[in-house]
């Protein structure tokens, strides 16, 4: 029980027994077994309860809030996906088999989609023992080795391996590739699996280098960013502020996108963007960062920009010097400035939302 509202019901529990959740602690139980959550936050924060009482307690609390548990980004694309070719899949996790059941009672098509589910209740140990999913194959009737196993959890990666299946690893929390190391191949989300590389049938909805979505919508005036675009890469991006957007891009991985780009003083625009961290530049903060496809003669911090983005290009990736991170970018704003000609993203050039009509343009 990785997610965000997780969190939030250890918050209110915490308060109960005049402590503070600190959200530091997230990576101590990532993956972990019920009862191994319980026994590492009674001790942490000496709370007088036992760890049955701990557990009993949170999840009647968190039963509550699983109506609102989102799907991860592409989760429900590669189940479909999964399930439309017919390959048989298991979810195995540390949870509960009641936690998961009810959990996925929520999202559309996963109960039918699933034909095997493990909880940690059902074997002897949890991961990151293999039992799991050992368990799993063994309810599929698939051999271990043939099996593909996607884990959030450091802890999932090492059952998974010990089980002699193989990894994908898609870190629920950012800037931990590096603890995945066991894993067979660390993603930045389920957008950049690629199930022919592990004999599954390939996806077939890329097209032309882009990856098309619904189109979701972010705007406000453009900030002043770490100043690096125009001076280091010769790329400027005006740059938009992550705050009030924390909903929309926590349903999106961070990545580079594309679409239109509204300036309520100038027209609209093709755009290029990425969203992230910047690996080649390590930032602290998550910036969104638009690359307007056109020679502007001035800046214009301040003014009012909206952006619509119809489609995802690639993850933001680390790269061995500048010379190589400004080609690849260069490459992305070809692969925009070319898709955006096809009717399928076209047709947002006209979205509303572009035509901005704040009381600072005239
Ligand atoms: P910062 O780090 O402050 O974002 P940049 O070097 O990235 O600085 O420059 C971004 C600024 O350049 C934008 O805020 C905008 O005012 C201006 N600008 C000029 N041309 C463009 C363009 N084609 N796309 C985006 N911003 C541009
Ligand atoms: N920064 C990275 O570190 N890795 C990337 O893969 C990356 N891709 C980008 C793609 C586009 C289309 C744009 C506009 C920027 C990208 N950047 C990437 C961000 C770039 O490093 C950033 O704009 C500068 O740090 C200026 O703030
Ligand atoms: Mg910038």
């Amino acid at each position: 029980m990785t997610d965000g509202m997780f969190s939030e019901v250890l918050k209110t529990f915490l308060v109960k027994y005049g402590k503070e959740w600190d959200g530091r602690e997230k990576h101590k139980i990532v993956g972990k077994t019920p009862l191994e959550e319980a026994a590492i936050i009674v001790e942490d924060y000496g709370l007088p309860c036992a760890k049955h009482e701990f557990v009993n307690e949170v999840y009647s609390m968190f039963s509550d809030h699983l109506c609102k548990v989102k799907a991860l980004p592409g989760a429900n694309r590669l189940i479909k996906h999964l399930s439309c070719h017919g390959v048989p899949m298991a979810l195995a996790s540390n949870s509960h088999r009641a936690t998961i059941e009810s959990k996925i009672s929520y999202q559309h098509g996963w109960n039918e989609s699933f034909s095997v589910i493990v909880g940690s209740d059902e074997v002897r140990t949890g991961k990151p023992s293999p039992d799991i999913f050992l368990e799993a194959a063994k309810r599929l009737n698939m051999e271990p080795s043939s099996s593909l196993v996607i884990e959030d959890s450091v802890i999932g990666v090492v059952a998974g391996k010990a089980a002699g299946m193989e990894v994908v690893a898609v870190p629920s929390l950012p800037k931990q590739t590096h603890r995945y190391t066991a894993a067979d191949e660390v993603i930045n989300s389920l957008l950049d699996l690629r199930p022919e590389k592990w004999g599954l049938p390939p996806f077939q909805d890329w097209i032309e280098g882009t990856l098309p979505s619904e189109p979701w919508y972010i705007g406000g005036p453009v900030v002043k960013g770490l100043g690096r675009g125009s001076k280091v890469l010769g790329i400027p991006t005006a740059n938009l502020s992550t705050e009030g957007y924390s909903d929309v891009l926590s349903e999106h991985p961070s990545g580079v996108y594309f679409g239109w780009a509204g300036l309520s003083t100038r027209g609209v625009y093709k755009m290029v963007m990425s969203i992230g961290w910047n690996p080649y530049f390590d930032n602290a903060e998550k910036t969104i960062e638009p690359w307007l496809l056109h020679e502007f003669d001035e800046d214009f911090y301040d003014e009012e920009l909206h952006l619509v983005i119809v489609g995802y290009i690639r993850p933001e990736a680390n790269f061995p010097s500048l010379e190589t991170l400004i080609a690849k970018i260069h490459e992305d704003r070809k692969v925009a400035e070319r898709a955006l000609d096809l009717p399928l993203y076209s047709k947002y050039r006209d979205d509303p939302y572009l035509k901005i009509t704040s009381s600072k343009g005239q």
